[in-house]
């Protein structure tokens, strides 16, 4: 059978974690339209017949700027890099046009010295397309697909190629999954923390995404049966805080109730999710 690391790197929002998920057939990574939505790396088999791909899915590399979290989430990128990496997927986004951000993904994808395979995503959208800026990639890689990760278009010859170009290893060496889920890198508190996460991207304006985090403290089940939550939203600052928790404790149950949908889905469990917002200045010092 055929067996390796797949990394997955891009510049943000080209669409890494949605191909990851929609490879996978679940979800691994979450996904939103705002940069870095993924912040570290992960890590997620899949298994077919011919053998099995762990993913590397990375954060994407954002220009330098004066925050250190972006800084801090560009170096998790590249320490990805450094990792045994079998084939690189350089996925772009035909939609934005290229830039310094762009050429300095590129300048990273030309340091790995493995097969790579560019990948160009989101043909579904055909109105709006810089995809002439980004011909002369396809002199310096041999392998180019045309895919949309969102309406699952053209994955599996790509697949099939990834597992032409990963090396063949004897059965015996298939890896035991030990977790419920693919995601190999993340435990249930975690994995839920990102869920939570997810939605205040998702229901958040521009800037507060970037200026929080979540944790999840406790994972219980109750002699009913419900699985009870207690996670906390942690922020930098009262202004922020005030903003997630919104006028009457509006927004901080929308996020709530959404993100408990999906736990519920995801476990096929009743779930009761105690959700907080706390300010912490030093989040990011302290849980990235
Ligand atoms: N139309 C269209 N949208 C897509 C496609 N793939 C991803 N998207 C959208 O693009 C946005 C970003 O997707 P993500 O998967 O989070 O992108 P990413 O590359 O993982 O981004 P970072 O984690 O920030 O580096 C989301 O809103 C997706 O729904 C696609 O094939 N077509
Ligand atoms: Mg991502």
């Amino acid at each position: 059978m055929k067996q390796g690391n797949v990394l997955l790197i891009g510049r943000p929002n080209v669409g890494k974690s949605t191909f990851l998920n929609n490879v996978i057939g679940q979800k691994v990574a979450i996904t939103s339209p705002k940069p870095q939505t993924t912040r570290f790396a992960i890590k997620a088999i899949y298994q077919n017949e011919k053998g099995e791909i762990i993913f590397i899915d990375t954060p994407g590399i954002m220009k330098k700027t004066e925050d250190n979290l972006s800084e801090k989430i560009n170096k998790k990128t590249l320490q990805a890099l450094n990792e045994e990496v079998d084939v690189a997927l350089y996925m772009i986004d035909h939609t934005r046009k290229r830039d310094f951000e762009e050429a300095r993904v590129l300048g990273l994808v030309r340091q790995i010295k493995k097969p790579k395979i560019l990948v160009i995503n989101k043909i579904d959208i055909q109105e709006k397309s810089y995809l002439p800026q980004y011909k002369f990639l396809e002199e310096e890689f041999p392998d180019v697909f045309q895919i949309s990760a969102l309406k699952k278009l053209h994955i599996k010859p790509l697949i099939d190629r990834v597992f032409q170009l990963l090396p063949e290893v004897k059965e015996d060496k298939k890896t035991k999954n030990l977790n419920p889920y693919p995601v190999l890198n993340l435990d249930a508190k975690n994995f839920i923390a990102e869920l939570i996460r997810e939605k205040v991207f998702l229901m958040m304006g521009e800037e507060i995404p970037y200026t929080t985090t979540a944790i999840v403290d406790e994972i219980s089940e109750r002699e009913n049966g419900v699985m009870y939550i207690k996670a906390r939203i942690l922020t930098n600052n009262e202004r922020y805080k005030g903003m997630l928790i919104g006028a009457k404790g509006r927004k901080i149950k929308e996020i709530g109730s959404y993100a408990r949908k999906e736990i519920s889905l995801a476990t096929g469990k009743k779930v009761y999710l105690d959700l907080t917002v706390e300010v912490d200045p030093h989040w990011v010092e302290i849980y990235l």
